[in-house]
């Protein structure tokens, strides 16, 4: 083999695959090629169902803005968490999911393991610099067997990954523009959250994280 071979000759990272613990896998990069697109689609969704900042039963405001997309949206007020099909803040049902995200989700779900995934939300999350989501379990879903997918898009963050009770030791992994983490079966209702976002700037979303997560809610 010729020394000279270029070790380097990808703009992007190559795309690997970790499982991290059964049914939970990290994508690295799985995202990236449609990033531009994807980006695209949050700033006409939120266009229709803008970010906001929503308040917990017990009445704390979280500091992560949210939105949804898909045949129902995510929410929480005074009265608990739930699943609607029409946005409180619009009166209006929530914007349908673009194809591109189906498809997006679709392809990491089948590269993690999940066949014929098929979503019907996907709550779409900002985060600000110093922004950062506590400690929690995904349980306001009625179908426990079907898997997450999340996307992360603009700057890095932390993210902890514990275990099925809420004091077992947490790992903390890096999440980078790009990466989609798959979290299902037996890893479903694992604890998790997000460290506090640290500041930067990214070329496509400035000052903030994005992130996309797709859930079967119904
Ligand atoms: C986030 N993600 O990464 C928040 N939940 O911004 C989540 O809460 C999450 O990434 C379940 C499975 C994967 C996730
Ligand atoms: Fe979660």
């Amino acid at each position: 083999m010729p020394a000279s071979l270029p070790l380097f000759e990808f703009p992007h990272p190559v795309e690997t695959r970790e499982e991290l613990a059964p049914g939970a896998w990290v994508l690295r990069g799985f995202a990236l090629d449609v990033a531009e697109a994807l980006s695209g689609e949050i700033e006409r969704i939120t266009g229709v169902s803008p970010f906001r900042h929503l308040v917990t039963p017990g009445g704390r405001t979280m500091s992560v803005a949210m939105t949804n997309c898909g045949e129902v949206g995510w929410f929480s007020d005074r009265r608990g968490y739930r699943y609607t099909r029409i946005d409180p803040d619009t009166g209006a049902r929530w914007p349908a999911m673009p194809p591109s995200f189906l498809r997006l989700a679709r392809n990491a779900a089948h590269a993690a393991g999940f066949e014929a995934y098929s979503p019907d939300v996907c709550l779409i999350n900002r985060y600000e610099i110093g922004t950062r989501l506590t400690l929690h379990q995904d349980h306001d879903e009625r179908d426990r067997r079907a898997p997450i997918v999340s996307v992360s898009l603009g700057l890095p963050a932390t993210f902890l990954f514990g275990g099925l009770a809420r004091k077992d030791l947490q790992r903390r992994m890096p999440l980078v523009h790009g990466d989609v983490v798959v979290w299902g079966g037996p890893s479903r209702m694992r604890y998790h959250g997000v460290l506090p976002v640290k500041t930067g700037e990214h070329p496509l979303t400035g000052a903030r994280r994005l992130n996309l997560t797709f859930r079967v809610a119904r």
